[in-house]
């Protein structure tokens, strides 16, 4: 994990006390009177919830948020000086969102796989090498401001790149080595998370019908 993720993570805590601390009109009012000669070392507010999904064929996953809650236009007095009629301009605290990658397994790194500017609200990922066969991801987005701040990432529910559904072997066909494997775990306590393939839980006739729908698929 970055250093910087950690550090965010750890900010957990001050963002909570810092969503207190907005919600007194005394607190407001200071936030309103900070100019931009300021230093900016306020990260923008995380978006609330990420998803991301496979694309048709498993080649491709759409991560998307809603926009977190600082990414607008806001006016922002130029100056300190308040005692005559002060000028304003147009800032957005978000210069953009981080959309970031890891394993499910916890092999290899947390790694960005794009960046969007403010504004935006999904991005779809085709950097998965797809020869490395089936996979589980989680993707995380970050919130980040001109200034390099980044705010707490919020991360997906995990997500499966089954490429070719049945394929447990993943050599990239549907054939009987898969059912082979398939009938190892059929009805285990203890089974490989692939032969759940509608991931409720037990390995059943259920998947065996998805299995089946699939046997003679070929990715090559
Ligand atoms: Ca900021
Ligand atoms: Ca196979
Ligand atoms: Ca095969
Ligand atoms: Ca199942």
């Amino acid at each position: 994990m970055s250093k910087g993720i950690k550090g965010a993570i750890a900010s957990l805590a001050l963002l909570g006390l810092g969503i207190f601390l907005c919600a007194s009109p005394a607190a407001a009012q200071v936030a309103v009177s900070e100019s931009v000669a300021d230093t900016d070392d306020l990260a923008p507010s995380p978006v609330d919830v990420v998803q991301a999904e496979f694309n048709e064929g498993g080649r491709s996953i759409t991560i998307s948020w809603p926009l977190s809650g600082d990414d607008a236009m806001r006016q922002v007095p130029t100056s300190s000086d308040f005692t005559t009629s002060g000028t304003f301009a147009n800032v957005n605290d978000v210069a953009g969102y981080n959309i970031w990658r890891r394993l499910a397994d916890g092999s290899g790194s947390l790694a960005i796989v794009g960046t969007v500017g403010a504004g935006a609200t999904s991005l779809v990922d085709d950097s998965i090498d797809l020869s490395e066969g089936s996979k589980r991801y989680f993707y995380m987005v970050s919130v980040v401001d001109a200034s390099g701040n980044e705010s707490t990432p919020i991360e997906s529910a995990e997500v499966k790149n089954m490429l070719l559904l049945g394929d447990f072997d993943y050599d990239g066909d549907v054939d009987l080595d898969d059912y082979g494997i398939f009938q190892t775990n059929f009805g285990q306590a203890e089974f490989d998370l692939a032969t759940d393939i509608d991931g409720n839980g037990v390995v059943d006739l259920e998947d065996f019908f998805l299995w089946a729908d699939n046997l003679g698929a070929n990715l090559y």
